[in-house]
């Protein structure tokens, strides 16, 4: 059964372009509540585990050095069917594919610097906020 909690990163590009504030107001205006919200830096360790799954792949050295060129934003957001619904927000990971008026469609400039991450299961949206958030951080 789908959970209602997904977790996003609004990343370097987004915050580097000056979208925060546009792109967590397209959030909200798609009905997702912010449970949690913390803007940081990722080192090298905590991005190369975030993305561990990619380990291997040819973008992996990229992505990770793309992920720590900046600061990014952090959240855990509230919805019904929160992580398909969010993944239909921000749309597909090539920002060419992705549909009109989605959060990538709308900011990325490249697959790489895609502007948004949406967990892709709810096991996975689990893991990726207590990753980035205590039990005292998120209400
Ligand atoms: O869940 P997504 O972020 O939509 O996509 P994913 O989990 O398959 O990949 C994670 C990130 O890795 C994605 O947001 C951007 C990067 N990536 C994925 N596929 C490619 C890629 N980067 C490059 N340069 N080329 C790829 O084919």
């Amino acid at each position: 059964m789908a959970t209602n909690r997904t977790f996003t990163m609004i990343k370097p590009d987004g915050v580097a372009n000056d979208h925060i504030g546009a792109i967590l107001n397209d959030i909200t205006k798609g009905g997702f509540k912010i449970i949690a919200l913390k803007y940081t830096k990722l080192t090298a360790e905590n991005a190369g585990e975030f993305y561990a799954v990619h380990k291997g792949r040819p973008f992996y050295n990229d992505l990770v050095t793309f992920m720590t060129s900046g600061p990014i934003v952090a959240a855990i957001l509230e919805k019904d069917n929160a992580v398909e619904d969010f993944r239909k927000l921000i749309g597909a990971t090539d920002p060419t594919k992705a549909d009109a008026g989605t959060i990538r469609n709308k900011y990325a400039k490249s697959i790489e610097a895609n502007t948004v991450h949406g967990s892709d299961s709810d096991e996975n949206a689990a893991i990726e906020g207590n990753f980035f958030f205590s039990q005292f951080e998120r209400f």
